[in-house]
């Protein structure tokens, strides 16, 4: 319908950037967006985003691990799918477009295909995947693991920080552990995987593009630290004769720091959380756990990495007489984007006058573990000052415009790879 003169026709991008603010309200508390997985907010933010799947035309159901999935049918039903998608759990603190932006954005170009009574040759498919973070639980993609066929049901024991299992937290959301095996795609359902997101990073916003191709995801290591030194008096145990825990914590976060610093080829590591014990004033700190987060362009250069920093935090230990437990708790290879695919989103980015830029994601996204059962590719989003993590993430309603339009065409205009 052509909007009438002067009055400006709704975007998708005001659709858009509406539901963003709907569903950024949905959280632990008002202060600060939290929406952790397996909690009601979980819950309430499923019901919400099912509910924009069926009014776009889609079949909408909850799958086995809490993942919301819609289903928009093709020229005739069963037909195989593009799956487009991304996660709708959040970190803590966090911004509301980090996940949300690409589910709300599929939606909304189903919605305009369903506005216009378009069908395809091909399903569209949206994933929205309940826990890419994995805040809760040490481990992250838990939804698109389960998705992909590659959960490892040991998970299902690890417990959180009040001590509920992740097998417990399912059964008190409301699911079954047992099945979460019914959650798995079979690759031949799939024509590709397609996730627009924001860059959490600076790079668009310093080319002054609204939208990126991107090329690949770097791979990540998560590890959780334990040391453990002699808990004391902070008024009586000379400086000595101390073995204190949470000095030597941060003596390995400085050199955690310097190792990263020093290194030129864009190795970051991260400690983001530290827990020391008994956490009293007065009390030399016996215990401290702290996690770490490392990340590099190539596989090999971040295991070489992290091997030098657990021999450094080692000798750390060693030193101080500290008693030290370090785990991988996470691990996630580099991931290619299908040239195929990086082509389509370039040519969709083209038409809509942009030029082309392709770009590599510091950041990890839910195709680290669709790549299992599909080709993957990314679209970015260009948002302020890089911001991402923080309450401050912000994306223009002219760019979340674009990347919606650059989507709708890359979906109308898909070519299913030649087998
Ligand atoms: O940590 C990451 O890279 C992603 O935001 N989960
Ligand atoms: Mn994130
Ligand atoms: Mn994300």
């Amino acid at each position: 319908m052509e909007a009438a003169a002067g009055i400006r026709r709704s975007s998708l991008g005001d659709e858009i950037v509406a539901r963003i603010g709907q569903l950024g309200v949905i959280s632990e508390t008002p202060e600060h967006l939290a929406r952790i997985f397996l909690t009601p907010e979980h819950g309430k933010a499923a019901d919400l985003i099912l509910s924009w799947m069926r009014e776009a035309g889609m079949s909408a159901h909850l799958d086995a691990i809490g993942n919301v999935c819609g289903r928009y049918e093709g020229e005739r039903p069963g037909l195989p799918c593009l799956m487009l998608g991304s996660h709708y759990d959040t970190v803590r603190d966090a911004g509301k477009w980090d996940g949300p932006l690409g589910v709300i954005t599929a939606i909304a170009c189903v919605a305009d295909l369903n506005r216009r009574g378009k069908r395809l040759p091909f399903a569209v498919e949206i994933a929205g995947f309940a826990d890419e973070e994995g805040v809760r639980f040490a481990s992250t993609l838990l939804g698109s693991r389960a998705v992909a066929g590659t959960f490892d049901e040991s998970v299902l024991a690890t417990r959180d920080r009040a001590g509920v299992s992740m097998r417990e937290a399912l059964i008190q959301f409301g699911l079954d552990p047992d099945h979460i095996g019914k959650a798995a795609r079979a690759r031949r359902e799939l024509l590709g995987y397609v996730e627009l997101h924001i860059e959490q990073g600076p790079v668009l916003e310093e080319k002054g593009l609204p939208v990126g191709v991107v090329t690949a995801i770097a791979g990540a290591t998560r590890l959780a630290a334990n040391l453990t030194g002699v808990a004391g008096h902070a008024g009586t145990v000379p400086m000595a004769l101390r073995r204190d825990a949470l000095s030597g914590a941060a003596e390995c976060i400085v050199a955690i720091e310097e190792f990263c610093k020093t290194d030129a080829s864009g190795l970051v590591g991260t400690v983001g959380y530290i827990g020391a014990m008994p956490g009293a004033t007065n009390v030399i700190p016996g215990k401290v756990s702290f996690t770490m987060d490392i990340r590099a362009p190539s596989d090999m250069h971040r295991k070489r990495a992290v091997a030098d920093i657990v021999r450094r935090i080692e000798a750390i230990a060693k030193r101080r007489e500290l008693a030290l437990q370090i785990d991988v708790t996470h691990e996630n290879r580099s991931v290619p984007c299908a040239p195929w695919l990086q082509s389509q989103i370039a040519g969709a980015v083209a038409a809509e006058g942009y030029a082309v830029f392709e770009l590599p994601s510091g950041a990890g996204h839910d195709g680290m573990a669709m790549v299992d059962i599909a080709d993957i590719g990314m679209i970015f989003v260009r948002c302020r000052g890089g911001v991402s993590h923080n309450p401050a993430e912000h994306v223009e309603l002219a760019d979340a415009d674009t990347g919606a339009r650059v989507l709708l065409r890359f979906i109308e205009n898909f070519r299913q790879q030649p087998v």
